[in-house]
C-alpha cells in the first residue's frame, strides 16, 4: 500500500471514528439511556465494568474506585494495562482506538469472555465523549503511558511518563456539563450501593470506594472496601439480614464453569412477600425473563415432586399455584451471556430462549439436595407453601371485593376522595393527605380543576409485616386502588399490576415534616413499592415538601425549608423576625398550604425513584420489620427515604 493511500485511509477512518464520537454528544441518551442522574452514574459504571471484566477474565483482582476532591472520578485496576502499541488498522495507538473510537472496547482482545452488555458495554469511548476532560494511564511492560482527551479528542499520541512495576490501567473523567446540564455531582450512596452490589455478584474482587470531596472529624476520606467471597450466599445474607429466616442456611449453587455460568442462592423466612433480584451480566433485570422462568419452574417443581412424595398435600382441598411456593422467599439469580438480548419496555427483560432450561436444571438439583439433606427445613418449607396457598384463597375473595368496587365506577370511589373536575389523568394529581383535618385544609386550598385530594386516617397498614388477604381487605389500602383506578391479579399472576386505568399521573405523598409524618410517608412508600412498584418505576409518585418555618416581620413572610433558610430569611428582614416552627400540617391554612406545598409554580416536589430494587427491598425490610435497633440507626443517620433517592 502507497503511503498516498495509506494517509488517506486513515484520514477517513479518523473521519469516521470522529462522526461516531460527535455523534455520542449529539443523541448522548442513545447510548447512555439519559442525560440525568441515572446517565450521569453510568458513566462510573461503564469504566468500572472494563475492569471487572478485566477480573473476571482474571487477569486482576483489585479495583479502585474514587470521586475526586474536584468532582471527577478515577477507576483503576491491577489488571494487565490496556495495550498501547500501534494498532496496525488505525495507525494509532490500541489505547487511542479504545479510548476514541466507538464500539472498539476489546475487540482485538479475541480471548477476554467479554460478558458485559445490554445497558452497559457500549464502550469506555462513550464516557470520554461525554467528559470535557478524561486521562487515562497505562502501567504495562515496567512503564507508565499516559494519555488525555478532551470531549472525546485525544491531546497528544500516547506518551511514555515514567516507569514502574506496577501493571494496570487508571481512567479519570470529568463529566461534561454542557451534556449533563441536571448535574455532574455523583452520589456516594448511589455509586457504594453499586459497588457493594458488583461485589457481591463477582466474588473475590475488592472493591474500594472512596470519596475524597469532604473529609470526616479525623481529617480523613470516606472509603468502604467492598469484598465478597461466598457472593451470592453473602448477598442474600446482606438483603435479608433484617428478616427472620425459617431454615438453617442460605441454600445456593454455582456453576462457573457451565455452558451458560449460573449462580443462584435463596432463603425463605417469616414474610409473605416474594422477593427475587436477577441479574444478567451485571445488571438488574427488573422485568425479569428467561432465567427468570427457569428458576421459578425449577423451584416450583422441584418443591412440588418433593411435597407430593412427602404426603403433606393429601389432605389439602385446593391446588397449590406456582406463587404459593415463594412466599416469604427472597431469591438472587445471576447468570452471564455471551450475547443477551433485552427486551421490554426498559430492556431489562431477557429474551435468550436457551437459558431456560440449564437455569431449571442447576435450580432443581440444587433444590433436591438441599431437601434431601435437610428433610427438618424441607417441611418448614412445605407448611409455609400450604399455609400461602390457604392465604391465598381467603385473599382473591378480599381481592375480588376491590376490584368489583373499582369497575363499578364513579359511584364505586371512596366517599373520602375528593376528586378534579379534570378528565385527562396526564393533568391529574392526587394529594395523599394524612389525617382528616390536613385533609380538610388542603381541601380547601387546592385547585380543584385538576388536584384531588385524599385523607388517609393515621398510619396506614404496615403491608412488611401483614399477609396478602390482610392488605386487600383494608380499608385504607382498598381506598388508594379504588381513587387510583389502579387494579391487580389476573388467575395465572396474582400480583399482576393494571395501570392502563390510572386516574392521576401524579401521586403526591403529604405527612407532616417531623418523625411521624416521615414514618406515615413511609408505609405509605412500602405499601406502593409491595403492592404498585410500576408506580414508582414509572415515576408517578412524589412527595410533598411542606415547610418547617414561618418567618415574619411587619408585613413581609417567608417560609423556610431548613434552618440555613430560616436564618437567612431572619437577617433579610434586619433580624428579630417572628418564627413560627410548623409542628404539621395542621397549622397550615388552606392559603399557606397552597402557596407552599401545592402550587405548582412554588412548590418543589421530590420525585420517587429507584436506583437499587435490592437496596430498596432491604432498606423497606429494615424500616418496617422487626429489628427495632438497627431501624433506630438508619433514621438517625439518614433521611427517611435517603435511598430512595427522591
Ligand atoms: C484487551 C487486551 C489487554 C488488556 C485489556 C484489553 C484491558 C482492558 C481494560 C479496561 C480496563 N482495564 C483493562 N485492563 C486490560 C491486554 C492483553 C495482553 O496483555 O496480552
Amino acid at each position: 500500500m502507497s503511503e498516498e493511500i495509506k494517509k488517506n485511509n486513515y484520514s477517513a477512518d479518523s473521519i469516521q471514528a470522529l462522526e461516531g464520537m460527535e455523534h455520542v454528544r449529539m443523541r448522548p441518551s442513545m447510548y447512555i439511556g439519559d442525560v440525568g442522574v441515572r446517565g450521569l452514574h453510568h458513566l462510573v459504571y461503564e469504566v468500572v465494568d472494563n475492569s471487572i471484566d478485566e477480573a473476571m477474565g482474571g487477569h486482576c483482582d483489585t479495583i479502585g474506585v474514587a470521586i475526586n476532591e474536584d468532582g471527577s472520578v478515577t477507576v483503576e485496576d491491577n489488571g494487565r494495562g490496556i495495550p498501547v502499541d500501534l494498532h496496525k488498522k488505525e495507525g494509532v495507538s490500541a489505547l487511542e482506538v479504545v479510548m476514541t473510537k466507538i464500539g472498539a472496547g476489546g475487540k482485538f482482545d479475541k480471548d477476554s469472555y467479554k460478558v458485559s452488555g445490554g445497558l452497559h458495554g457500549v464502550g469506555v469511548s462513550v464516557v470520554n465523549a461525554l467528559s470535557v476532560h478524561m486521562k487515562s494511564t497505562v502501567f504495562r511492560d515496567g512503564k507508565i503511558y499516559e494519555q488525555e482527551y478532551e470531549r472525546g479528542k485525544s491531546l497528544y499520541p500516547v506518551k511514555q511518563i515514567g516507569e514502574t512495576d506496577k501493571r494496570g490501567t487508571r481512567q479519570t473523567f470529568y463529566p461534561d456539563d454542557t451534556i449533563f446540564t441536571q448535574t455532574t455531582e455523583f452520589s456516594y450512596d448511589t455509586l457504594s450501593a453499586r459497588m457493594r452490589e458488583l461485589s457481591f455478584l463477582n466474588k473475590g474482587i475488592t472493591i474500594t470506594f472512596t470519596d475524597k470531596r469532604e473529609v470526616d472529624d479525623k481529617g480523613e476520606f470516606k472509603v468502604e472496601v467492598f469484598h465478597s467471597d461466598e457472593g451470592l450466599k453473602e448477598y442474600i445474607r446482606y438483603l435479608d439480614g433484617n428478616r427472620e429466616p425459617i431454615i438453617s442456611h442460605v441454600i445456593s449453587m454455582d456453576n462457573e464453569k457451565g455452558e451458560i455460568p449460573v449462580e443462584v442462592a435463596l432463603i425463605y423466612n417469616t414474610s409473605y412477600t416474594e422477593n427475587i433480584f436477577s441479574y444478567v451480566n451485571n445488571i438488574n433485570t427488573h422485568e425479569g425473563g428467561t432465567h427468570l422462568q427457569g428458576f421459578r419452574s425449577g423451584l416450583t417443581r422441584t418443591l412440588k415432586k418433593y411435597a407430593d412424595a412427602s404426603g403433606m398435600l393429601d389432605k389439602l382441598k385446593f391446588e397449590i399455584a406456582g406463587d404459593d411456593f415463594r412466599e416469604g422467599l427472597t431469591a438472587i439469580i445471576s447468570v452471564k451471556v455471551a450475547e443477551p438480548q433485552f427486551e421490554g419496555q426498559t430492556k431489562t427483560k431477557l429474551g435468550n430462549r436457551e437459558v431456560v432450561s440449564p437455569v431449571s436444571q442447576a435450580v432443581g438439583e440444587m433444590l433436591e439436595n438441599y431437601l434431601e439433606e435437610n428433610p427438618n427445613d424441607a417441611r418448614i418449607i412445605i407448611q409455609k407453601v400450604i399455609l400461602a396457598a390457604q392465604a391465598r384463597h381467603a385473599a382473591k375473595k378480599a381481592r375480588e371485593m376491590v376490584q368489583r368496587k373499582t369497575v363499578m365506577g364513579g359511584g364505586g370511589l371512596p366517599g373520602k376522595l375528593s376528586d378534579c373536575s379534570e378528565q385527562d389523568p396526564a393533568r391529574c394529581e392526587v394529594y395523599l393527605v394524612e389525617g382528616d383535618s390536613a385533609g380538610g385544609t388542603a381541601k380547601q386550598g387546592r385547585d380543584r380543576a385538576f388536584q384531588a385530594i385524599l385523607p388517609l386516617r393515621g398510619k396506614i397498614l404496615n403491608v412488611e409485616k401483614a399477609m396478602h388477604h390482610k392488605v386487600f381487605e383494608n380499608e385504607e389500602i382498598r381506598n388508594i386502588f379504588t381513587a387510583l383506578g389502579v387494579t391487580v391479579g389476573t388467575e395465572e399472576d396474582s400480583k399482576a399490576l393494571n395501570l392502563s386505568k390510572l386516574r392521576y399521573h401524579k401521586v403526591i405523598i403529604m405527612c407532616d415534616a417531623d418523625v411521624d409524618g416521615s414514618h406515615i410517608s413511609t408505609l405509605i412508600l412500602t405499601f406502593f413499592f409491595r403492592f404498585m412498584k410500576e408506580l414508582i418505576e414509572e415515576g408517578h409518585v412524589y412527595i410533598a415538601a411542606p415547610p418547617l418555618y414561618l418567618v415574619k416581620k411587619g408585613n413581609k413572610k417567608e417560609y423556610a425549608w431548613n434552618d440555613v433558610q430560616r436564618d437567612q430569611a431572619n437577617e433579610r428582614m434586619g433580624g428579630s423576625a417572628a418564627i413560627q416552627r410548623y409542628k404539621g400540617l395542621g397549622e397550615m391554612n388552606a392559603e399557606q398550604l397552597w402557596e407552599t406545598t401545592m402550587d405548582p409554580n412554588f412548590r418543589t416536589l421530590r420525585q420517587v425513584t429507584i436506583d437499587s430494587l435490592a437496596e430498596a427491598d432491604r432498606v423497606f425490610s429494615m424500616l418496617m420489620g422487626d429489628e427495632v435497633p438497627p431501624r433506630r440507626e438508619f433514621i438517625e443517620k439518614n433521611a427517611v427515604y435517603a435511598n430512595i433517592d427522591a
